[in-house]
C-alpha cells in the first residue's frame, strides 16, 4: 500500500507486535508484500454481459501487480446495495483509490461522502452518477449513451424512410445511464416521426436470459412489430433465440438494432441477423490507469472523458475489424 495505506499497514504491524507477534507474524495480511503497490478498490456492476466481462478483464490487465497495482475487485451482482457495502469495505481497508462502475445513477451521495471524508479519491467508470455535489468524485470516463441512441435512430431514419415502424424495445437495467441515454434517444426519434409507433417496452436487465424471456412475452402480446431496439448485445442474442424458435427471421422479418458491438454481435451482422450495432467500448482499464498515474504525479486529469465510439452495419463491417476487436 502507498501513502494512505501506510497508516493501515502500520496499525496492522503494531497490532501484530502488541499481540506478541513481529513483522513476520504469519497472520499479517498479504499487504506486507504489496508495500509499493497502488491499492485500488474496484466496485464492478456484475458479470451480466460480454461487455461487462470485457470491461472487468480490461481493468484486471491494466491494474496488475506487474504494472504496480493491487486491484481489489468486487462483483456487485447488479445490486447497488452490494456496491455500497464494497465501497465501505474499501474505505476500512484504507485503499489508495476507489473505482466505481455504478449500477444506477442515483443513491451515491452518502457513501461517496464517506470516501471523501476518508480522503480516498473516487473515479467513476462506464455509467454516470447523478449528484448535486460533483466534487464527490475526482473524474469520470465512459460513453455518451444518448448519442448512442441518436445514432440508432439516425440509422432507422436513413434506412427505413417513410415506413410504418412498429417498434419493440428491450431496455437495459432500469436507472442505469446506458438505459436512460439509449431510451431517451429512441423516445426522441419516436416523438419526431408520426409513422413510428412503440408497441412494446420491457427491461431485459442487459442479460441474454431476460432478453429471451421478454421477447417471448413480446411474441405472445404484440407479434405485429417490425423493429427490435435492444439496448445491449446479450439481450439481442436472447431475442434472436426467441425469434428463430417462432420461425421469424431476425434481420429480415424484423429489423434489429443493438448496442455494444461485441465480436459475436458483429458476426451476426455479417450473417444478416443484426442490422445495426452501436459500439460501446468497454476497454476502460488503460484509461483508468492513466488517470491514476496522473493523480499519483499530482496532476489534474480531465473531470469527464468521453470515449470515441463508432457503429456498424453490413456496409462498413470488415472481417478484419472483428478479428482485431479485443472483445
Ligand atoms: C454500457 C454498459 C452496459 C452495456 C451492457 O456502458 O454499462 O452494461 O451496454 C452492460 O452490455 O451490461
Amino acid at each position: 500500500m502507498k501513502k494512505r495505506g501506510k497508516n493501515t499497514l502500520l496499525s496492522l504491524l503494531l497490532a501484530g507486535l502488541l499481540l506478541g507477534g513481529c513483522s513476520s507474524q504469519p497472520g499479517l495480511p498479504a499487504e506486507e508484500d504489496n508495500a509499493d503497490l497502488v491499492v485500488v478498490g474496484f466496485s464492478q456492476v456484475g458479470a451480466e454481459s460480454d461487455w461487462r466481462n470485457a470491461n472487468t478483464q480490461s481493468m484486471l490487465d491494466a491494474l496488475s501487480a506487474e504494472n504496480g497495482y493491487r486491484l481489489i475487485l468486487d462483483d456487485a451482482q447488479q445490486k447497488q446495495e452490494k456496491q455500497i457495502t464494497a465501497i465501505r469495505n474499501f474505505i476500512n481497508q484504507g485503499v489508495d483509490y476507489i473505482v466505481l462502475a455504478p449500477t444506477r445513477e442515483t443513491g451515491w451521495d452518502t457513501v461517496l461522502t464517506e470516501a471523501r471524508k476518508a480522503g480516498i479519491p473516487v473515479i467513476i467508470v462506464d455509467r454516470m452518477i447523478e449528484t448535486g455535489d460533483p466534487d464527490l468524485f475526482t473524474c469520470w470516463v465512459g460513453s455518451d449513451f444518448r448519442s448512442e441512441g441518436d445514432k440508432a435512430v439516425q440509422w432507422l431514419e436513413d434506412h427505413q424512410e417513410g415506413k410504418e415502424l412498429r417498434i419493440a424495445h428491450l431496455q437495459g437495467s432500469i436507472g442505469s445511464s446506458a438505459q436512460i441515454g439509449r431510451t431517451s434517444g429512441l423516445d426522441a426519434g419516436i416523438g419526431a416521426h408520426d409513422n413510428w409507433k412503440l408497441v412494446f417496452r420491457e427491461s431485459g436487465d442487459f442479460t441474454q436470459a431476460k432478453g429471451q424471456e421478454m421477447t417471448e412475452k413480446l411474441l405472445s402480446q404484440e407479434p405485429s412489430f417490425n423493429v427490435l431496439y435492444s439496448e445491449n448485445d446479450n439481450m439481442t442474442y436472447g431475442a434472436i433465440e426467441a425469434l428463430e424458435s417462432a420461425g421469424i427471421e431476425p434481420g429480415k422479418d424484423v429489423t434489429i438494432l443493438s448496442f455494444d458491438a461485441s465480436s459475436k454481435a458483429l458476426r451476426l451482422i455479417l450473417d444478416g441477423k443484426i442490422n445495426y450495432d452501436v459500439e460501446c467500448n468497454p476497454l476502460h482499464g488503460p484509461r483508468v490507469r492513466k488517470i491514476i498515474e496522473q493523480l499519483e504525479k499530482g496532476e489534474t486529469p480531465l473531470k469527464y472523458t468521453y470515449v470515441e465510439e463508432v457503429s456498424f452495419d453490413s456496409s462498413n463491417l470488415l472481417e478484419s475489424v472483428i478479428e482485431g476487436r479485443g472483445y
